[in-house]
């Protein structure tokens, strides 16, 4: 028999807060301008202090870095850049002790093109290994020109196939064209994935962040997309016909004997496909990352628009509504992979960047799912102000640049100022630990600049401050664990269709706490009951929501 709350199987994922740490950008212990895992352990009285149950680390392994370790070289070693296999079991090692599991970061859609079995697979069509990848002979177009296989476009922009000299075959890359996708069909290429899954566990990992798991599945025969398909090729490459089949095979294989978490990145996936992959009965995913929340400000061809708290809130219903008690959301606005929290969703100027940021912390810790924490957001961290793109570090930013400015596409200007909107580069920058030159966070030159407004911003200054949005997240990470509604309770939205306020009710058994958030620098007078005031961003009570207001009280 099962613990239930709420009609609810109780799990520690469920109950769990999570907090991403990007390693490259967290802390650097040995001064080269490169967060390393010495650094992170030097910072684990941070985190704890947070009250976070579980930290995912984003890629430690060996990786010659076109994407940031998201191109692994080698699955076994840890990137000489962060350190060493010892210091890894050091810092595994000190984040049990304080209480805190580990969860690592499974990019297996694909390996870096500098893995051993790639470079095996590229060396002749009847090598051991060809198989491991996807290669295709170029394709003849009406006059005879030779081009790719299809017409699948790459994610970061451009072709998806690159043409290999050794063979003159071409091999898929759903991302860059250092990231091979593996060929998850052949059984061997499953079994290594079961099996470097099994080394972590053994360490005593606490499972996996599954980097674009849905992608692993290709559909057969690789058809070329249609025109509307290319808007959005992540709908056709989440929906192979096996990734079900597949993802059921690697908890049988893998994760079955092991205690363990796994959150899957459901890039492409639609809300009705969800229940799919983590409905609790078919033994796949414990979860997934879907992305409706972190594209409401997105159009159609992917670049910034304006976006309407009434479409925002809209997204928690139809998910509480597509998601049965058999299935667990996650709750995340922020990651490597987007802006800034309070820069996208709140208010980054001083007057209200503490509040908004505490705001979008109450949304985050009472929201149904388990909530996943982005390092720096616990600061109001804000994003960065880019003036050029020699700023930039993405390699997807580069791509989109020489796709877009240099053939003269959309001019410079629109260009940056989409990019000071939506580019991942605002996540990855340093960490902001005090206000000396590059934050506290090296003593040289950091790898991306730090924000200049570490002199405001930083930890330093948050953990001496009471007040500040570092407490405010361990207050309300106190309070989620306090209270089993703010967990497993049923949502319901009050307001819906409120231009600026975001109001909801969390309910289990006979205990109900509303949460009422105000997304605007305008006081709302609101027709809603009082309560019990537990928590929020004001020190006093008034009758109406002030500016960026957020308030959960006991009903
Ligand atoms: O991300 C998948 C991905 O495509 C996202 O970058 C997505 O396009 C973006 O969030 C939309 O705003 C994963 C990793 O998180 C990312 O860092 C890697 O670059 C990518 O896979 C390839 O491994
Ligand atoms: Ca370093």
């Amino acid at each position: 028999m099962t613990d239930t709350l709420n009609g609810y199987a109780r799990r520690w994922w469920k109950e769990a807060v999570v907090y991403q740490i990007y390693p490259r950008s967290f802390m650097d212990s040995n001064d080269d301008g490169i967060g390393d895992l010495r650094g992170i352990l030097d910072k684990v009285p941070y985190i704890k202090g947070l009250g976070v149950d579980v930290v995912w680390l984003s890629p430690h392994f060996d990786s010659p870095n076109a994407d940031n370790g998201y191109d692994i070289r080698d699955y076994r070693k840890v990137m000489a850049e962060f350190g060493t296999m010892e210091d890894f079991d050091a810092l595994l090692g000190a984040f049990h002790a304080a209480g805190i599991r580990l969860i690592i970061d499974l990019v297996v859609n694909h390996t870096s093109d500098e893995h051993a079995w790639f470079a095996q697979a590229r060396k002749s069509r009847d090598n051991p290994y060809r198989d491991y990848y996807i290669w295709r002979p170029g394709n003849a177009d009406i006059s005879g020109k030779e081009g790719p296989p299809n017409n699948w476009t790459s994610i970061f922009t451009g072709p998806a196939w690159h043409k290999d000299e050794a063979t003159g075959d071409y091999y898929l890359h759903l991302f860059a064209a250092k990231q091979p996708d593996l060929n998850w069909d052949n059984p061997a290429v499953r079994h290594e994935v079961y099996d470097l899954m099994r080394f972590w566990l053994d360490k005593g990992v606490d499972g996996f962040r599954m980097d674009v798991i849905p992608f692993i599945s290709k559909r057969p025969g690789l058809p070329s997309l249609s025109d509307a398909e290319r808007a959005k090729p992540q709908f056709v490459y989440a929906d192979g016909p096996h990734v079900h089949d597949y993802l059921r095979e690697m908890r049988r294989e893998a994760l079955a004997p092991y205690d363990t978490m796994t959150v899957g990145e459901a890039f492409g996936v639609t809300l009705a496909q969800t229940p799919l992959f983590v409905d609790e009965r078919r033994g796949e995913l414990d979860m997934v990352f879907q992305f409706d929340a972190v594209e409401i400000d997105r159009g159609a061809d992917g670049k910034w628009k304006p976006w309407r708290l009434a479409d925002f809130k809209a997204i928690f219903s139809r998910h509480d509504a597509a998601l049965d008690a058999h299935c667990w959301p996650t709750a995340f606005f922020s990651n490597h992979d987007n802006p800034r929290l309070v820069s996208r969703y709140g208010d980054d100027g001083p007057q209200w960047r503490d509040r908004s940021a505490k705001l979008m912390a109450t949304l985050l810790l009472t929201m149904k799912g388990t909530p996943f924490i982005y390092q720096g957001d616990e600061l109001a961290m804000t994003n960065y102000p880019f003036t050029d793109i020699s700023q930039f570090d993405d390699l997807w930013v580069k791509g989109a640049w020489r796709e877009e400015v240099e053939s003269g596409r959309v001019s410079a200007a629109d260009f940056l100022a989409n990019q000071l909107k939506v580019s991942r580069d605002h996540a990855r920058t340093p960490m902001q630990w005090n206000d000396a030159r590059n934050g506290g966070f090296t003593t040289v030159t950091p790898w991306l600049a730090v924000n200049p407004n570490t002199s405001q911003i930083n930890a330093e200054k948050a953990l001496a401050d009471p007040g500040s949005v570092y407490h405010y997240y361990a207050a309300m990470i106190a309070l989620r664990r306090r209270h089993p509604a703010l967990v497993y309770g049923d949502y319901q939205d009050l307001l819906p269709e409120h231009p600026r306020v975001f109001a909801y009710t969390r309910t289990a058994g006979d205990e109900t706490l509303l949460v009422m958030l105000n997304f605007s620098a305008e006081s709302v007078a609101i027709d809603l009951p009082q309560g019990t005031c537990l928590a929020g961003n004001y020190d006093d009570d008034a009758p109406a929501l002030r500016g960026w207001e957020a308030r959960v009280s006991q009903l």
